[in-house]
């Protein structure tokens, strides 16, 4: 049995993941309008992996006897600069969800709630490789530059990682 606090944390966090799978696929529709056919597959492909980690949530909520609330979800942003403006927003997204999954580990744990302590362990490994994963995509486009032939590499590998997010 759920508190109402950790109900209500849950389902926004559930949300969050609705807001993550959305701005990944709105990045991927820019990725793919700029010709950046590689970085569009490749987010579009993360943009499923969001979906599962909120359908994880609401299966949690409604196994747990708790009602899962799809609320109003923020518009993502629809124009970027650059691929490596993409990019720097993803990672630095990912490690917003990071202190928010953190935030909900530390209050499951401090109300005595292990069962979703227990619940938040894979959360907390999946954002470990969610940041690893978009901080290697960061160093690489630090590495090659952003000349058109270091893009159009850069989206020839993403296309490739594409197929194993
Ligand atoms: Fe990208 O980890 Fe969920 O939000």
């Amino acid at each position: 049995m759920l508190t109402t606090d950790m109900i209500n944390k849950l389902n926004e966090q559930l949300n969050l993941e609705f807001y993550s799978a959305n701005l990944y696929l709105q990045m991927s529709a820019w990725c793919s309008d700029k010709g950046y056919e590689g970085a569009a597959a490749f987010l579009k492909a993360h943009s499923q992996e969001e979906m599962e980690h909120m359908q994880r949530l609401f299966d949690y909520l409604s196994d747990t006897g708790a009602l899962p609330i799809l609320g109003q979800i923020a518009a993502p942003p629809v124009a970027f600069n650059s691929i490596a403006e993409v990019f720097t927003l993803t990672y630095k997204h990912e490690q917003e969800i990071t202190a928010e999954i953190n935030k909900l580990a530390h209050l499951a744990m401090t109300t005595q709630d292990y069962s979703t302590f227990n619940f938040l362990q894979w959360y907390v490994a999946e954002q470990h490789e969610e940041e690893k994963l978009f901080k290697s995509i960061l160093d690489k486009l630090d590495m090659v530059g952003e000349s058109g032939k270091a893009l159009f590499l850069l989206d020839k590998d993403l296309k490739s990682m594409s197929a194993v997010t």
